[in-house]
């Protein structure tokens, strides 16, 4: 069996299948869908094309027939989806002559822009919140050469110096209010609709600063005036309950949350959301951090999904709006970062077992297992 098996594999021709379309980053695949042109410089590390994977166990808990997906945003270059809003913030950056990028962060635009800035050759500033960015995304930035500013404050103040220094110095400013990031962002759009064939009934999406949904939004609007897509997905956001500015309609002085990277009390694209929700006839809802964690449990432990907190608010939502769902729905949750981002979140809230100092003992180890 096994030799003829081998037989079979070194007869075969030498030759590779070619199965692999290459791709080639998200600003070549929808260059004409953006403001690129022939002599712009793109700056790319083949962001995007990420998998929108079915989530049975989801599927199973809701019922009605209902097709959830997850678009996990996390397999990006740097393990979210701003990958794909830096790509195309850097490149004009690039191409506008620029040599450094300055942006707030709750971590992962800081990661997203370092990675993207250095590849383009310019400097990185980022200022953070002091100790309120995951582990993951501190090292990133770390080691992707950013010059990293932490202050005695929240996202929010970080948010309001920058757009000053932008303003007054020659420096980009590379967060969602930076107009080419929705740009690349709307591109997560045209590949669930690319992907599924139509567009979804529902887009379930966490909401921070809001740029995210905005360029979903616009992304999905682009396609239904080309007539790639039917009909358009009802939008839902959701936000964590200690910081849920959106969902109340209000600014949140002292925003908290486990999910870290949506810790957010006054989003800039505020405005823009709330027509997305209007326009979209859709809704906003806030999440508990228990709700969170439910769901990202769920994901990692019944889907093999490891995504952040933050990300795992969309799921939490769904899960939490369910009855409203209508069956045979078709439903895309944005999974917006990697788990890897915040070790410390999945050390400290799982369900596993795990025994240490072990005697390296075979008896031992068949006993632990279970078996006599
Ligand atoms: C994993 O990195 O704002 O609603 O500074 O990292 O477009 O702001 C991150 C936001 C969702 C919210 N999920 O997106 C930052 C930052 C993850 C995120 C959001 C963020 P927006």
């Amino acid at each position: 069996m096994k030799n003829n098996f081998l037989k079979k594999v070194f007869s075969r021709k030498k030759e590779t299948k070619n199965i692999f379309k290459p791709w080639n980053g998200l600003i070549e695949e929808y260059r004409e869908w953006l403001p690129v042109s022939e002599r712009t410089p793109i700056i790319s590390l083949q962001e995007g094309q990420t998998p929108l994977i079915l989530l049975h166990s989801i599927n199973e808990i809701i019922g009605k027939n209902v097709k959830v997906y997850a678009k996990y945003d996390g397999l990006n270059p740097t393990g979210s989806f701003k990958d794909r809003g830096m790509t195309m913030a850097i490149t004009k950056a690039k191409e506008e002559k620029c040599e450094a990028v300055i942006c707030a962060s709750t971590g992962n635009t800081s990661a997203s822009a370092a990675a993207y800035a250095k590849r383009g050759g310019m400097r990185s500033f980022v200022l953070i919140p002091d100790g309120y960015v995951a582990q993951g995304k501190l090292a990133q930035a770390l080691v992707y050469g950013a010059e990293i500013l932490a202050i005695k404050g929240n996202f929010d103040k970080a948010l309001e110096i920058v757009q000053e220094i932008s303003k007054s110095y020659p420096i980009t400013l590379v967060n969602s209010v930076n107009p080419y990031r929705i740009q690349g962002q709307k591109t997560a759009a045209f590949e669930v609709i690319d992907f599924l064939g139509k567009a979804p009934d529902y887009l379930c999406i966490p909401m921070g600063n809001a740029g995210n949904i905005t360029a979903y939004w616009l992304g999905f609007k682009e396609y239904y005036q080309a007539k790639l897509c039917k009909k358009l997905p009802k939008m839902f956001g959701f936000q964590a309950s200690g910081s849920a500015p959106l969902v109340f309609n209000k600014i949140v002085e002292n925003p908290n949350t486990i999910a870290t990277a949506i810790r957010i009390g006054n989003p800039v694209n505020r405005k823009k959301a709330l027509q997305v929700k209007k326009e979209s006839k859709g809704d906003f809802f806030d999440v508990s951090d228990q709700e969170i964690l439910h769901a990202y449990k769920l994901l990692g432990a019944k889907e093999g999904i490891f995504c952040e907190p933050a990300s795992a608010a969309s799921v939490a939502g769904l899960l939490k709006v369910a009855n409203e769902i209508p069956k045979n729905s078709t439903i895309v949750c944005v999974l917006t970062g990697n788990g890897l981002k915040d070790p410390d979140c999945a050390i400290t809230n799982n369900d596993a077992k795990f025994e240490s100092g072990l005697d390296p003992e075979l008896r031992t180890i068949i006993k632990r297992l279970g078996f006599k």
